[in-house]
């Protein structure tokens, strides 16, 4: 008998990776999708099925996290054997500005989901994933940082996805749910957001080099991240659900790279190598060639709490789960300046015509 698995968040990142993953895997996948005025099922195009033909392998439903009754009715209707719960307001400069939302979908959309699981009588049958996050960490002063470094989140949505983290464990051990948390450090992928900084710098480098947009404006370029592949990253959650015992684990690639290096890079590979100059505010990053200034920083990407350093440790996933990453960050950049430069170059061509017809 195949697998049911129902994704929240199908419609993100890591939703399109998943659900591809199991749909090869053989699984019955049935994903939450939000109502928008304009199509939001872009990065899923290729795996989506005509709901008219005979049992389709992917279903979608419309639901939101923040509604409990549609959360109920899904839930009863599918009958899941897992849940992977991706869906959240995901953006942590957004969750400054919509803080109460963010609780409401990051913090108490998994509680409706556990509830619903125990409403249904789906505790015995059904695994739960939660999507957890090295923001978790925030400040900490310990790296690299692991399953037992202690937690000290920096925004809103890193204290909601605090509270997610520790209901999802609470339900497992008050319940005897096979409830886990995937501790994920960044991942990326040509599906990542537009408004992450490194897809944010990858479209840019490919517009720049298109002679599409002059220069790229950015916050802290001194931050640190462990910047690993989506794609590899599902394998981990799937493979957290596998086990006989429900555990938290942290995927993480065990490197770190400043934002200032990610722009290097991306811009050596449309072949206008950068250097930087100046500090704080003031620092540049100028064509080496021609002089040009092609980014600035602009202190409006600031945060009013930031996230100095990500560094995990992935020894746990590793020997227990046999999970590790492959791309390298090197790698991860060249592929995304890669993928923004063709879609964009084809993009560019089509409007042309558009405007020649
Ligand atoms: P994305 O922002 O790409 O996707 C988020 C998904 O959640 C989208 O499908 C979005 O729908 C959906 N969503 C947002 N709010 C709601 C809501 N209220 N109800 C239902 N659906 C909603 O995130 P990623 O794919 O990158 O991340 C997946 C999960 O993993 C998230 O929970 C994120 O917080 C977490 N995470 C991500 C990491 C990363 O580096 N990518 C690292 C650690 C954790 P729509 O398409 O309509 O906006
Ligand atoms: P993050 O990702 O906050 O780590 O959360 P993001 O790419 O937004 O920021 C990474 C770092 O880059 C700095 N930065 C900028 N960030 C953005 N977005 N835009 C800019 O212009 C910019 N300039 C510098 C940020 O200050 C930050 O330090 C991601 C999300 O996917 C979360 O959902 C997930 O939980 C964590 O990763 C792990």
């Amino acid at each position: 008998m195949a697998k049911t698995a129902l994704i929240t968040g199908i419609t993100g990142q890591d939703g399109a990776y998943l659900a591809r993953y199991l749909l090869e895997k053989g699984y019955i996948v049935h994903g939450i999708k939000r109502r928008s005025s304009s199509f939001n099922t872009g990065r899923i195009e290729g795996i989506y099925q005509d709901p008219h033909e005979a049992d389709p392998r992917l279903t979608l439903h419309y639901g939101d996290l923040t509604d409990a009754t549609n959360i109920i009715r899904i839930l009863q209707e599918t009958q899941p054997d897992e849940i992977y719960n991706l869906a959240a307001q995901s953006h942590v400069q957004v969750s400054f500005e919509t803080p109460e939302y963010t609780a409401n979908s990051d913090a108490i959309g998994p509680l409706r989901l556990l509830e619903a699981m125990r409403i249904l009588d789906l505790t015995r049958k059904t695994r739960f994933f939660q999507a957890s996050t090295s923001e978790l960490y925030g400040k900490a002063c310990e790296f690299p940082q692991s399953e037992t470094t202690p937690f000290y989140p920096r925004s809103p949505y890193a204290v909601a996805k605090l509270y997610a983290y520790w209901i999802t464990i609470n339900y497992r051990e008050a319940y005897g749910l096979h409830a886990s948390n995937g501790i994920a450090f960044n991942h990326e992928s040509p599906l990542r957001g537009e408004t992450f900084v490194t897809r944010k710098i990858t479209r840019a480098a490919a517009a720049i080099k298109l002679g599409l947009q002059d220069k790229l404006y950015l916050g802290n370029l001194d931050a640190k991240r462990d910047w690993g592949h989506a794609r590899e990253y599902v394998r981990g959650m799937h493979l957290i659900l596998q086990q006989d015992e429900p555990d938290d684990y942290v995927l993480a690639t065990g490197k770190t790279t400043s934002v200032r290096e990610f722009v290097r890079w991306a811009f050596e590979d449309i072949g206008r190598p950068v250097e930087f100059s100046g500090e704080g505010v003031e620092e540049v990053a100028r064509c080496l060639s021609s002089g040009e200034v092609l980014v600035e920083v602009d202190p409006r990407y600031f945060r009013p709490t930031e996230v100095d350093l990500l560094l995990g440790d992935p020894t746990k996933a590793r020997e227990k789960l046999g999970w590790e990453h492959e791309t390298d960050v090197r790698d991860l950049v060249r592929e995304m300046v890669q993928a923004d430069l063709v879609a964009m170059g084809e993009e560019a061509a089509a409007s042309s015509s558009i405007g020649s017809v």
